[in-house]
């Protein structure tokens, strides 16, 4: 019976419905592109969106996060469709998430901290993201199991169930607190590596790509350093961190590209994966892209420089590339896309910060990119070796 489960779950893909709150503090249509994202990430995850509920409160139910009358409907729902997963858009309390176990008890909770976390597990390739990736995993996990949980997880398997390499994640407490302090040393070793490594790379100026999940950092990445970087139309195709050696008018330097930031990052992922943000960290110039053609690109903006700021690197010198825009889209009687990259440019250039326009896919304004980030580069090769000559 349990094996039958486990394997249909495996071959199908799961279905899920989407819950999201408007509160105060946002409009009806900043939610309805959060669930869009939420629903993005959902079919990162392999689970097939049939419905969305939206609910507007001024805040949070305490006890159940949504009303205890729209908790029903949704019930009813996902009874009447046999619908395996509800992803709630917000981080659920373990007091939330007992109540709503309790309300609907055949069915999988999940809320949006564990859905990325579950992408980064299926995602994490090397050792080490798939440490990082775990350790989170069971740090956000233990505050939250109860005997039903574990009961039904265990038995339901697939989305919010898979650790790093497709085994199942443990959900026996104790075993989990073993395994924290195990993943906490092991991750220590491997911080202490990782630093060592950065160390030996010599004298040369780092530049990081840094952004959005999605903005195209991987792709231009590939283009500044003409050797194929893993780039794909999901979130968190790049979990691990690439470095590669540039060289432009015969002065290298390095560049990283590493993973993307997005709303509501679980907080666990960014304490474990301190040593792949150190690469940020460290590095001295950052390359902050932004797809211009989203239509929320100004949130996403906001969002990475809390990111940065969350991990002490708000104060680098940064330069804002607008990528894609290929893609920006003009209305009938709107302003063209002149008009609009100027008005951009207006708002985000200040004296200390450039602007650069590119379509990263169609390789447009890459010279003047180069110029831009070469220019950057020398200054600071310059300020830091004032005795040492390059031949620019
Ligand atoms: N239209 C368009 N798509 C792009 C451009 N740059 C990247 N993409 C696409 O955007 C998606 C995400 O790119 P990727 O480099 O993986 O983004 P990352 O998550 O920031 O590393 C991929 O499907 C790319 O092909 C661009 O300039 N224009
Ligand atoms: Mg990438």
């Amino acid at each position: 019976m349990l094996e039958k489960k486990l394997i249909s779950t495996a071959q199908e893909p799961e279905t899920c419905v989407l819950i999201g709150l408007v509160t105060g503090r946002e409009s009806r249509d900043e939610v309805q592109e959060h669930l869009e994202e939420l629903a993005f990430l959902a079919t990162t995850a392999d689970a097939n969106n049939q419905r969305t509920f939206v609910q507007s409160l001024d805040r949070p139910d305490t006890r159940t996060f949504v009303g205890s009358g729209k908790l029903q409907e949704i019930k009813e729902y996902v009874e009447e469709h046999e619908i395996d997963i509800l992803i709630f858009d917000d981080e659920l309390t373990p007091t939330q998430l007992r109540n709503i176990e309790r309300e609907i008890p055949e069915h999988k909770i999940l809320d949006r901290p564990n859905l990325i976390l579950d992408i980064f597990a299926q995602r994490a390739r090397t050792a080490h993201a798939k440490t990082q990736v775990e350790l989170a995993q069971y740090q956000y996990l233990l505050p939250r199991l109860t005997n039903m949980w574990t009961h039904l997880q265990k038995q339901k398997g697939g989305i919010g169930m898979k650790g790093p390499g497709e085994k199942e994640i443990e959900t026996d407490r104790r075993i989990i607190r073993d395994r924290i302090s195990h993943l906490k040393k092991e991750l220590k070793a491997i911080d202490r590596q990782m630093a060592t490594q950065r160390g030996n790379r010599g004298a040369l100026v780092r530049v990081a790509l840094v952004g959005y999940t999605n903005a195209g950092k991987s792709t231009l990445m590939t283009r500044m350093s003409k050797s194929e970087v893993f780039a794909e139309n999901k979130l968190f195709a790049t979990l691990d961190t690439t470095v590669r050696k540039v060289v432009l008018h015969n002065l290298p330097f390095l560049l990283s590209d590493t993973v993307g930031f997005i709303r509501k990052l679980p907080h666990q992922l960014i304490e474990s994966f301190k040593s792949t943000l150190d690469e940020t960290r460290e590095s001295d110039l950052l390359l902050h892209v932004v797809d211009i053609s989203h239509p929320q690109f100004e949130e996403h903006i906001a969002v990475v420089e809390s990111t940065l700021a969350e991990i002490g690197s708000d104060d680098k010198p940064a330069m804002i590339v607008f990528n894609k825009i290929d893609q920006i889209t003009v209305e009938p009687f709107g302003p063209t896309q002149e008009d609009q990259m100027a008005g951009i440019r207006e708002r985000f250039e200040r004296n200390d910060r450039h602007v650069i326009f590119i379509s990263a896919k169609d390789k447009v304004g890459m010279d003047e990119m180069r110029e831009i980030v070469f220019e950057a580069v020398k200054e600071i090769h310059v300020k830091r070796y004032p005795y040492h000559n390059f031949l620019y």
